[in-house]
C-alpha cells in the first residue's frame, strides 16, 4: 500500500490519512452545513468510503490538507509519476504544452490505451481551451502565455487502463507552471517550484536552438531571431542545484536518477542546418506503431547528439552525462513553421512533440518499448 502522495498543486508530500473531503450534498432538504460552506474537513468516519459527519452522504471529493486543492480521483489508488516541464523564458513552453496536451488527449490516448483528465477541474479545462486550444488549433496563431505574475498551473492526469504490478492503476500527473522558474520571486512560489522539480519522475527540459551563438551566426539575416535571453545558460545548472539540494544528494559522485529529456524546440526554424535525409525532418513512428520504437528513438537521439556537439561543443553533453543517469536528446517543433509578426503560423504542422514524454513513460515502464 502506498501511504503517501504528492499533491499535484503544491507538491507537498502528505499522508493519505490526512486527505480531507468536501461534502457535495447540496440538496436543499438536507441542509448540510459542510456542503453549504464547501469547507474541507477530515471526516470522523475513517473507512475506505467515508460518509459525511453531518448528512451521511458518501464523500467523493478529496482535497489536499496543505493547499485545499481538489485532488485527482486516482489519489491513493494509483501510483503517480509526476512529469515536470521546464525551460527558459521564450524557449517555447506554452506552445509546447498546448500541442502536447492535445496530442495526449487524442493520438496518444488511442495508441497507448490511456486517457487524459483535467485534475484541476473546470478551471483547467476552461483555461486550456481559451488560452491554448482556441488560438492555436482554431485560429492558427501562436500562444502568448502570461509569464508575469502568479498563474494557476494546468494540472492533468493521464490514467492507464492496463493495470500494473499488484493490479494497481497507474497515472502520470502533469502539472504545468507557465513560468520560467527564474521569474518566481516570492519564497512560497520558489519552494513549490523546487518541490515540483525534485519530486518529478521525469523532467522535460526545453531548449531554444535560436539562442545558441553558432545558430544565431548561421541564420543571421535569414530568419527573424528572438532576443538573446540570459536564462538559457542557467536553467540547467539551476535545476541540478535544486534537485540535489532538495533530495539531499550532495555527494557529487552520485548521479541524479530522474530521467531527463533534453528537447530542442523550434526545429523547423533551423531546418536548413539539418541534413535533408535526417529523421528530424519528419514525425516519429511511436504513435503509429503503438509502442515506443527504440529504432526511431536511437536514430533521433544520435542525430540530435551530433547536432548538439556541432552547435554547442561538448559542454552540454558533459554536464548532462556527469549529473544524470538517464538522459536523451530530442528535436521537435510545436508549430512546424516560424510565426510571422502578427503571430500567425503560416504552416501549422507540429512534429515529434510527444517523443520526450513517451520516452519518459517508456523509462518508467508505463508503455511498451521495443
Ligand atoms: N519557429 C518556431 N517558433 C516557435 C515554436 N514554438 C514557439 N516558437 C516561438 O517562440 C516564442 C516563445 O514561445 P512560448 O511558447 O511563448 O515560450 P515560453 O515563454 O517558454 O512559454 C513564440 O512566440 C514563437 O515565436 C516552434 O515550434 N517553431
Ligand atoms: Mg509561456
Ligand atoms: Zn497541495
Ligand atoms: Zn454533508
Amino acid at each position: 500500500m502506498i501511504n503517501q502522495f504528492v499533491c499535484p498543486n503544491c507538491f507537498e508530500k502528505k499522508s493519505l490519512n490526512d486527505v480531507q473531503y468536501i461534502c457535495t450534498n447540496t440538496r436543499q432538504d438536507k441542509n448540510c452545513s459542510h456542503a453549504i460552506e464547501r469547507k474541507p474537513f477530515k471526516p470522523a468516519d475513517r473507512s475506505k468510503n467515508p460518509k459525511c459527519d453531518e448528512c451521511g452522504q458518501v464523500l467523493t471529493m478529496k482535497t489536499c490538507p496543505a493547499c485545499d486543492f481538489e485532488l485527482p480521483m486516482s489519489v491513493g489508488t494509483s501510483k503517480d509519476y509526476p512529469v515536470a516541464i521546464i525551460g527558459a523564458k521564450e524557449s517555447g513552453k506554452s506552445n509546447y504544452v498546448a500541442v502536447l496536451i492535445n496530442q495526449l488527449k487524442n493520438d496518444v490516448g488511442k495508441a497507448f490505451n490511456c486517457s487524459l483528465y483535467a485534475t484541476g477541474g473546470d478551471r483547467t479545462i476552461r483555461r486550456y481551451n481559451t488560452e491554448f486550444y482556441e488560438p492555436l488549433f482554431r485560429k492558427k496563431v501562436c500562444v502568448r502565455g502570461t509569464d508575469a505574475g502568479k498563474v494557476e498551473p494546468l494540472i492533468y492526469s493521464l490514467l492507464f487502463n492496463k493495470k500494473g504490478l499488484f493490479g494497481r492503476n497507474r497515472a502520470v500527473s502533469l502539472t504545468f507552471f507557465d513560468t520560467a522558474g527564474e521569474n518566481l520571486n516570492s519564497q512560497a512560489q520558489m519552494s513549490t517550484h523546487n518541490r515540483y522539480l525534485s519530486h518529478a519522475a521525469g523532467i522535460i527540459l526545453l531548449l531554444d536552438p535560436l539562442q545558441l551563438p553558432y545558430i544565431r551566426t548561421a541564420l543571421q539575416n535569414k530568419i527573424p531571431l528572438p532576443q538573446e535571453n540570459e536564462d538559457t545558460n542557467n536553467i540547467l545548472s539551476r535545476a541540478i542545484a535544486i534537485i540535489r539540494n532538495e533530495n539531499k544528494l550532495t555527494d557529487l559522485s552520485k548521479k541524479i536518477d530522474i530521467p531527463i529529456a533534453i528537447a530542442f524546440t523550434k526545429i523547423d526554424a533551423v531546418d536548413e542546418l539539418i541534413d535533408p535525409a535526417s529523421c528530424l525532418k519528419n514525425e516519429s513512428t511511436h504513435i503509429r506503431k503503438g509502442y515506443f520504437s527504440n529504432v526511431d528513438f536511437n536514430d533521433s537521439n544520435m542525430e540530435m547528439q551530433s547536432l548538439v556537439d556541432k552547435w554547442l561543443g561538448a559542454e552540454l553533453y558533459q554536464q548532462i552525462s556527469t549529473q544524470f543517469q538517464k538522459f536523451a536528446f530530442f528535436g521537435l517543433s510545436s508549430l512546424g513553421s516560424n510565426p510571422d509578426e502578427s503571430l500567425n503560423i503560416p504552416k501549422f504542422r507540429p512534429f515529434r512533440v510527444t517523443d520526450p514524454f513517451l520516452w519518459i513513460l517508456a523509462q518508467e515502464g508505463l508503455i511498451e518499448s521495443k
